[in-house]
């Protein structure tokens, strides 16, 4: 558990498992009372208070203003972002069904212009916290790693089902999932006999950085390239690689400012034959 008054940044390895899986997992840091607590109150409210569920449960700003939530934030937005006005408190009742596959930032109506994805950058997060435990059958949280990078998947995903290599985040009491705004992601189906909340939070970024916002240390580049190239996140057809690579290095570059790395192309057919036991007969 990080200590309350510590501000230590994201390393640069954790900053690359952001850029290629779209997602990082901020483990509980307060005591599981404080979210029984949280989960209570939210049991009494009467409506949904859309917006203004900070205003009826204050202390989610416990939580919001956490160094250990600023750390991560910082990290990945820059050392000025804001919180927006839109939030939102799910209340999933037993019975409730899985939600369709979807990406959130296609959701804004100011921004139906078409620019408001960006598989190539890290403007917006989601933060989602849960105040219980969410087990398999409570309705957790699914998420396509690496679907982020991708402007092209169609819009017929939302009706597809299970995916390979999806993420079903189970989470302790007290978790949050950050969450890269154009994330494939969907609410699952409660089949359990408990209430499952969820808040949601948006943070973004309000300056382009002009030195890495994280712990950087650039004596590690050369892995750090490596891994940007050859981490897999989920199955993609082999095509997709060279661009997918392409949009990892763009997103490193336009977070780290000055710390910029040198992106090369390579030929990755070029080579060995495969050997005969990769070939299907
Ligand atoms: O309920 C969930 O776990 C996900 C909700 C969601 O997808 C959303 O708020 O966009």
């Amino acid at each position: 558990m990080p200590k309350d008054n510590e501000l230590t940044l994201l390393s640069d390895d954790e900053i690359v498992n952001f850029i290629t899986k779209g997602y990082h997992i901020i483990e509980p840091f307060l005591p599981k009372k404080f979210h029984t607590e949280i989960y209570k109150k939210l049991e009494s409210l009467p409506t949904n208070p859309g917006d203004r569920i900070y205003k009826v449960v204050p202390d989610l700003q416990k939580i919001y203003s956490n160094n250990a939530v600023i750390r991560v934030l910082t990290s990945l937005l820059g050392n000025k972002y804001s919180e927006a006005s839109h939030k939102h408190c799910h209340k999933n009742h037993p019975g409730t069904r899985s939600q369709m596959w979807h990406q959130d930032s296609l959701n804004i109506p100011a921004l139906l212009d078409g620019n408001n994805r960006f598989p190539d950058h890290i403007k917006s997060v989601l933060v989602m916290y849960y105040p219980q435990d969410v087990e398999s059958n409570m309705g957790p949280t699914a998420l396509i790693p690496g679907s982020h990078l991708f402007k092209s998947a169609p819009d017929r995903n939302a009706s597809h089902g299970n995916f390979r290599d999806q993420v079903i985040a189970t989470l302790k009491a007290g978790s949050l999932l950050v969450l890269h705004f154009d994330i494939w992601h969907a609410g699952t189906a409660n089949t359990s006999n408990k209430i499952r909340y969820m808040i949601k939070y948006l943070f973004e970024r309000k300056h382009e950085s002009k030195k890495p916002s994280w712990n950087h240390n650039s004596s590690e580049n050369q892995r750090i390239l490596e891994r940007l190239e050859k981490d897999e996140a989920a199955a993609i057809q082999r095509s997709l690689i060279p661009k997918r690579n392409y949009l990892r290095m763009k997103m490193w570059n336009n977070i780290a400012g000055d710390a910029a790395l040198k992106y090369e192309y390579h030929d990755k057919w070029a080579g060995a034959w495969p050997k005969p036991n990769n070939i299907l007969l």
